[in-house]
């Protein structure tokens, strides 16, 4: 089984161009014949990741915020349909592009705070949040939690199937493997 973890904890692992790239190169380099499970999560346990990086989208053009939100969904979309099972292990907050990120993998095990903040910043989420949320908790609910960037702590997000595990932050990696495992 193989782990990827994005490390970037000054800033909450928020995400910007360099990370997603580096996201990219780390997911063509998985070798799928030896690694056949692969477990995602975020440096420390404050945040799985926080989102996009709001400071360098704030200065993008529109010509290059189109090209980061082309580069969000590509390797989003790469992680989702990688040929082998994915688990988003999520310690912390899980916003904006964080939750998106969460959404790509197959599974998601937490102890976590899930939220999608775009509105309140006057864009909407970028990544495929609006399309992976609604396929994942029905129409109604996702719009609810879009509409109105209503933060949704563990519990809940279990409840309306956000999420499929729920665990104290220093067992989550432990439960996580063990998924894998089996
Ligand atoms: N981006 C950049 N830096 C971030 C960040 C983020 N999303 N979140 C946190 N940080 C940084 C903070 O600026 C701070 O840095 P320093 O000041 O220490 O240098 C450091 O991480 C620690 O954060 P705080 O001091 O704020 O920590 P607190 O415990 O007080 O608060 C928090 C934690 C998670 C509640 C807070 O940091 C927060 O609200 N963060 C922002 C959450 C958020 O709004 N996330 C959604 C981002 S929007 C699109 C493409 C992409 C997207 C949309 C459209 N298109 C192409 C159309 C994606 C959108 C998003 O993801």
């Amino acid at each position: 089984m193989g782990g990827l973890t994005i490390n970037r904890p000054a800033a909450l692992n928020a995400l910007n161009d360099q990370v997603i790239r580096e996201l990219d190169e780390a997911l063509d380099s998985i070798d799928l014949d030896s690694i056949r499970c692969l477990v995602v999560t975020g440096e420390g346990q404050k945040a799985f990741v926080a989102g996009a990086d709001i400071g360098q989208m704030s200065g993008l053009s529109n010509a290059e915020g189109e090209a980061f939100g082309k580069l969000g969904n590509d390797v989003f979309r790469k992680l989702e349909t990688l040929p082998i099972p994915t688990i988003a292990a999520v310690c912390g907050f899980a916003l904006g592009g964080g939750c998106e990120l969460a959404m790509s993998c197959d599974i998601r095990s937490d102890t976590a705070v899930f939220g999608q903040p775009e509105v309140g910043l006057g864009i909407t989420p970028g990544f495929g949040g609006t399309q992976r949320m609604a396929r994942l908790i029905g129409m109604g609910r996702a719009k609810e939690l879009l509409y109105t960037a209503r933060k949704v702590k563990a519990p809940e997000a279990l409840a309306i199937g956000l999420v499929q595990g729920v665990y104290p932050a220093e067992q989550l990696m432990e439960e996580a493997l063990k998924m894998a495992q089996r």
